[in-house]
Formats: structure tokens, C-alpha cells, sequence
């Protein structure tokens, strides 16, 4: 018999078709009645498949006393309950890996577009504007800092892009590692230092609004903040006011607190250049983190090997 599983995000069809081909999916995402649904098939439920940013309320898997699994169709697993999950011996997985070099490129973009204003240029070419004057001179970025704020896989993923542009790298996180950037053991202090601030760290408590106004008036006049991990690790408001104030340079964000709604201060202004949380969205990568995703229910009721389980439950 096919396991039932609960879907709480919106899925591509290249992962929801080959998911509906092997389980019974309930579709908690697009339920009018989300109550209704739970009592009628709560019981039965053995998987849940959710998106990188999907909140999962404890009382959701509470109404779940079967559930086993659950599959993240994403590398960020900031909206599970972590500690609850294990505490009820539930399997975590995600989709790292496959989505590493997206991401680091998009992180590259934003460094590109906002260091050498590429977006601002391009819409003065739009606007007819470069018939009337030359655009304005930017900022070289060979010899620059960049400072990364959590290098995991993809902290050195982006590391790698921006060394390969002549730029220099220091970055912070629990330890130090094994890797030839500068190690700086405070956020401030490496927002002090760099030019560039990327924030490439998990969501999640642990790491929410840590980029406060402090590491924002740290980073100062001559420092820029690229974000392509969580919107929750940035203290918005503040950003903001870092922005409005000129005390910042500029800032690149792929991710916000609240998507896909935007603080209207933040797309008035010309220091910022705004993405619609398109790191991994590439059609290669969506398509190898949906395999995953399913390969990841797949092994768990099949034969329960290569789970791809999250660090903490390891
Ligand atoms: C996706 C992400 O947008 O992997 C993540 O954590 O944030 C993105 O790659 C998202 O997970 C799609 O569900």
C-alpha cells in the first residue's frame, strides 16, 4: 500500500507528479478545510513534504501521531522544529549539495550589481538616458574584502567565485576551519573589516536578527550587505534605516523576512538591488532538490538507506 504523506508547500510538478505516482498525497497547502483534512487523514499520515522556508507548527505534527518523515524540498530547514523532531525520533532531510553553485552565483551577482552598480547602468541605458551623459564611475572590486558570515558549503562556494575575481575573503562562524581565509571571531569585527558583508548562514533562531544595527554601523559608509541565506538573520527595520541614513553603502538581498513582501523603503532606493529569492531557482538545480526530495521518502520507505538527514539529527 502507498504511504500516505501531507504536502504543506507548493510544489513543482516535476516533484509533485513523481511524488502523486507513489504515495497518497494530501495537499494541506491548497486545503480550503486544513482542520477537515487533518481529521480525516491525520491518522494514516506517515511523511510530510514541505518547502525551505515553510513554517512547520509543532501542532500541525501533533495532529501527525504516525508521521515518520520529513522531507525538506530545500537546503534551509529554518521552519522545522527541530529540537521537537527529535525529541518524537521524526527523520529530517534536505536537499544540500545539488543547489551549492546556484546560490554562490547569485551571491556573486549581487556583489557584480550592486559593487559596480550593473543594475542602475542598465536602466540607464533603458531610459535613453546614455544619449545624454556618461554614466557615473563605480568601484573596482580586485583587492576588495569579502566577509562571510557562516562557511558551510556554500559560504565556500561563494568564497571560491569572489577569490577567482582577485577579491579577498574573511569569514566568521562557530570555529574556524581548515581554509586559507581570515578567520575573525565576532560578526562586528568582520563587519568592521570587509567591504562586502555576505550572509550565507542558516535561518532559524539561533541566528535571527544577528545582523543588527551594531554590525551595521560596523560595516559602515564603505560596506555593502548581500544576503542569500534567511531574511530572518537581518534585522530589517534596521537595514532599512542603515540604508536610509547613508551609514551603510548599499545592500543586494535575495531573501527577506516576509516574502514575497517587500518593505516598500527598500525598493525606492538606489543603493539596493532586490531578487525574488531566486538562488536556487534554476531548472537544472529545482529539478535535481525535487529528486532529492522524493529520493529521500523514497529510501526512508523503501529500503532506509542514504538518507540525506540534516546535520543535528546525524
Ligand atoms: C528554495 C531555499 O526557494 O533551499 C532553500 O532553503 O530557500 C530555496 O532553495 C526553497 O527551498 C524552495 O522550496
Amino acid at each position: 500500500m502507498q504511504p500516505d504523506i501531507i504536502v504543506t508547500a507548493p510544489l513543482p510538478p516535476f516533484l509533485y507528479d513523481p511524488l502523486k505516482a507513489d504515495y497518497r498525497c494530501h495537499d494541506y497547502y491548497q486545503a480550503p478545510d486544513k482542520p477537515g483534512l487533518l481529521a480525516a487523514n491525520g491518522a494514516t499520515i506517515r511523511g510530510l513534504v514541505q518547502g525551505g522556508g515553510t513554517v512547520t507548527p509543532t501542532t500541525l505534527l501533533d495532529a501527525l501521531p504516525r508521521l515518520e518523515i520529513i522531507s525538506v524540498f530545500g537546503v534551509g530547514y529554518d521552519g522545522v522544529p527541530v529540537a521537537y523532531c527529535k525529541q518524537r525520533g521524526l527523520k529530517v532531510t534536505n536537499t544540500p549539495d545539488v543547489l551549492t553553485d546556484d546560490v554562490a552565483d547569485v551571491a556573486l551577482a549581487l556583489i557584480l550589481m550592486t559593487g559596480r552598480g550593473f543594475v542602475r547602468v542598465n536602466r540607464f541605458v533603458h531610459s535613453g538616458e546614455w544619449e545624454k551623459r556618461n554614466p557615473e564611475l563605480t568601484t573596482k572590486l580586485a583587492g576588495r574584502k569579502v566577509g562571510i558570515l557562516g562557511l558551510g558549503r556554500i559560504g565556500k562556494a561563494i568564497a571560491q567565485r569572489v577569490v577567482a575575481m582577485g577579491m579577498k575573503v574573511a569569514y566568521t562562524g562557530r570555529n574556524p576551519q581548515q581554509v586559507p581565509y581570515e578567520y575573525i571571531g565576532d560578526l562586528k569585527s568582520l563587519a568592521a573589516a570587509v567591504d562586502f558583508l555576505v550572509v550565507a548562514c542558516p535561518g532559524g533562531p539561533a541566528t535571527r536578527n544577528i545582523v543588527n544595527a551594531e554590525v551595521l554601523a560596523a560595516l559602515g559608509r564603505k560596506g555593502t550587505l548581500i544576503n542569500i541565506a534567511r531574511g530572518s538573520i537581518v534585522d530589517e527595520p534596521a537595514l532599512i534605516e542603515a540604508l536610509q541614513a547613508g551609514a551603510i553603502k548599499g545592500a543586494g538581498l535575495d531573501v527577506f523576512a516576509d516574502e514575497p513582501h517587500i518593505p516598500a523603503p527598500l525598493g525606492a532606493m538606489d543603493s539596493v538591488v532586490l531578487l525574488p529569492h531566486v538562488g536556487s531557482a534554476t531548472r537544472e538545480t529545482r529539478q535535481a532538490m525535487g529528486d532529492l526530495c522524493k529520493a529521500n521518502l523514497d529510501a526512508w520507505f523503501g529500503e532506509k538507506k542514504t538518507l540525506t538527514l540534516i546535520a543535528e539529527l546525524e
